[in-house]
């Protein structure tokens, strides 16, 4: 059985990624907006993760005989100012995450529960993923020229976009 504190914890842990996936779709309507399509497609893809991320919490809460509560989600914004701002957002949002994740890690040690540990690491190994592919596009956003990018390197990144998961 889950303890009271490690189910709270990923209950709101499951808000928690909830939330992100709201902000992900937050971004990829303002990347529609700046007519960046491709970008607009990488960041649909990603609220999708984020609710698979939900998901699988809440199976294993579930699973262990815990009782799930679905929470209200968050205002995301405010809207990125530009491309570079939009994925500083990105990154530092799947920091948040990880920190989160963390923290609930911590906590089942400290509490030996070592199923919760061991389903934990899945995530663990998600957030590196993805950290590292969120600095990667903010690289990749900075070399095309962050906030003064030109027309032509603006379409040939959300070309890239179109193609990056
Ligand atoms: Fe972006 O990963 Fe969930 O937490």
């Amino acid at each position: 059985r889950l303890s009271k504190t490690l189910l709270k914890a990923l209950n709101d842990q499951l808000t928690l990624e909830a939330n992100s996936a709201q902000a992900y779709l937050m971004l990829a309507c303002w990347a529609d907006d700046a007519m960046l399509g491709g970008v607009k497609n990488f960041l649909m893809k990603h609220s999708q993760e984020e609710r698979v991320h939900m998901g699988k919490i809440m199976e294993y809460i579930q699973e262990r005989g815990g009782k799930v509560t679905i929470e209200a989600l968050d205002k995301p914004g405010p809207e990125p100012k530009d491309i570079l701002n939009c994925f500083e957002m990105v990154l530092q949002q799947e920091i948040t995450n990880t920190e989160a994740i963390y923290k609930i890690v911590n906590l089942s040690m400290e509490e030996k529960d070592w199923a919760t540990w061991n389903f934990l690491q899945w995530l663990v190994n998600e957030q590196r993923e993805e950290e590292k592919l969120a600095l990667e596009l903010l690289d990749r956003v900075k070399l095309a020229g962050g906030k003064g990018m030109t027309d032509t390197a603006r379409f040939e990144f959300n070309k890239s976009m179109a193609t990056t998961s």
